[in-house]
């Protein structure tokens, strides 16, 4: 009797796989367009080009928006609870999130670096957390990091002498070290970088001569129209009109940030490559936004073009075909479902985003038909795949692009009598999607106001309506 049910308990255990482990690693306002092997001939980032050649790289994964000029707290809300800008809480409080059904499923679960949702929020979804970064924007030689104590507190913010990205790499290495098999783990590094300001680590290698950096195709002195956001925060970093000096200059120190962090995404990849469990681990990189750098005249990520809302996204790992991309089309907050998936977890009852698994197999299969995007009340898009248009409600103003054969948004087409019943088509698709998903803004605003702008001579202060 008692070697049948061990004969059977063996036999299940056999028949079911060991869940895998997931290492996610997350970037921060990171443009799709920045990595060598998708196509930038300029930069360098050897070690997430090996994790390409060994996974599925999607290059249409999108963040969805925000409702502030600091995008990085509802992407990361969107993707941590797997619910769409209209439906989150940026605070993380509301809704259960997918670390938490992570471990709820038996998983060790950990995080390192930027948390920009609220501290309570972190033992809600982690079980440890080390170098937590959870103040503002802050030089990454300087900013303070704090670790989640077992009581949920977190200890007094210490400054350490590293960059804060490598501090949160370490304490990362750390927790992959500590895993001894018996349970699967879900490791989030967050990176802060390379969002501004561009700042590595003293005599790191890596320079990029500003002359040797192609101008981005979409390059504007300025953005032809107010776009409702115009002097935002990362609007200011640099002045009107934008040159091409300035932008190179300024593209030239966010690659060499980009480069840095792919030798910390190469310390990563080598510990779980030489640890017992690296045939059994899937490994996510991502970021919460693009990055505009010049494209449209456009510094910040406060606009809805696609150098501003594309993320990398690539995935590699058992059961991932290898060295593959995918023009699939999802959402951030897809990401978590589609790993849940993967792992055998079930979804938190609030959870919204779909899993696209098939995609990770077979990478001809579709995922969404189509996106809609929002920023503010300001700004809302929608993207069929082809085409992509843009409603910008308080000035009154559409644009439609062509994304195939203008993928870089040059050419607006929504005044063209023969685009005409797309455009209305469109509008309307997006009202009632926007209705769908909860978004009550309208399309037109109560108040229209002018769409010119000029550059102002002085700039507004933290504080000042419209900084
Ligand atoms: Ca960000």
């Amino acid at each position: 009797m008692f070697l049948l049910w061990f004969l059977t308990l063996s036999s299940l255990r056999a028949a079911s796989p060991v869940p895998p482990n997931v290492v996610f690693i997350f970037a921060d306002d990171q443009r799709a367009d920045t990595i060598a092997a998708l196509g930038n001939a300029v930069i360098k980032t050897p070690n997430l080009d090996r994790l390409i050649k060994r996974g599925v790289s999607f290059t249409h994964a999108y963040m969805q928006g925000g409702n502030g000029g600091a995008t990085c707290v509802p992407s990361r809300a969107m993707l941590l609870s797997a619910r769409s800008l209209a439906n989150i809480d940026e605070k993380l409080m509301k809704h259960e999130t997918w670390p938490h059904a992570f471990g709820e499923a038996g998983y060790a679960t950990f995080t390192a670096g930027k948390w920009h949702n609220g501290p309570p929020s972190i033992p809600k979804s982690f079980q440890q957390a080390k170098a937590l970064f959870v103040g503002g924007m802050a030089n990454p030689l300087k900013a303070p990091t704090s670790d989640m104590l077992p009581t949920g507190k977190l200890t007094p913010a210490k400054i350490s002498p590293k960059h804060l990205c490598e501090e949160a790499t370490d304490e990362t290495l750390a927790f992959l070290k500590s895993q001894d098999g018996s349970k699967p783990f879900f490791s989030y590094l967050a990176f802060d970088g390379p969002h501004d300001p561009h700042i590595v680590p003293e005599g790191y290698p890596v320079k990029y001569d500003p002359a040797s950096i192609p101008l981005p195709p979409n390059f504007l002195p300025q953005h032809p129209f107010n776009n409702g956001e115009m002097v935002v925060r990362d609007e200011q970093l640099l002045k009107w009109p934008r040159t091409p000096e300035a932008v190179q200059e300024m593209l030239s120190e966010y690659y060499r940030y980009i480069s840095f962090l792919d030798g910390q995404v190469g310390r990563i990849l080598d510990a779980v490559d030489a640890s017992p469990f690296a045939a059994n681990t899937i490994v996510v990189y991502s970021a919460d936004s693009g990055v505009a750098r010049g494209s449209h005249g456009l510094i910040g990520k406060q606009n809805l073009y696609e150098h501003s809302m594309r993320v990398p996204l690539i995935f590699a790992g058992p059961g991932i075909a290898i060295d593959q991309r995918t023009t699939a089309m999802c959402y951030l907050y897809d990401v978590m479902p589609t790993l849940g998936k993967l792992c055998g977890v079930t979804a938190p009852k609030d959870s919204q985003g779909g899993e696209f698994s098939a995609v990770l197999k077979n990478p001809s299969q579709p995922a969404r038909p189509f996106l809609i995007f929002g920023y503010k009340s300001l700004q809302k898009a929608l993207n069929d795949g082809r085409w992509k248009l843009i409603r910008y409600p308080h000035i009154n103003r559409t644009q439609l692009f062509d994304l195939q054969a203008d993928p870089h948004e040059l050419n607006d087409l929504a005044a063209a009598p023969e685009q005409a019943e797309r455009v209305k088509a469109m509008l309307a698709k997006l009202g009632e999607e926007m209705k769908a998903d909860g978004d009550a803004d309208p399309l037109t605003a109560k108040t229209i106001v002018s769409g010119e702008w000029v550059a102002p001579k002085k700039l507004p202060k933290p504080g000042d309506k419209g900084f």
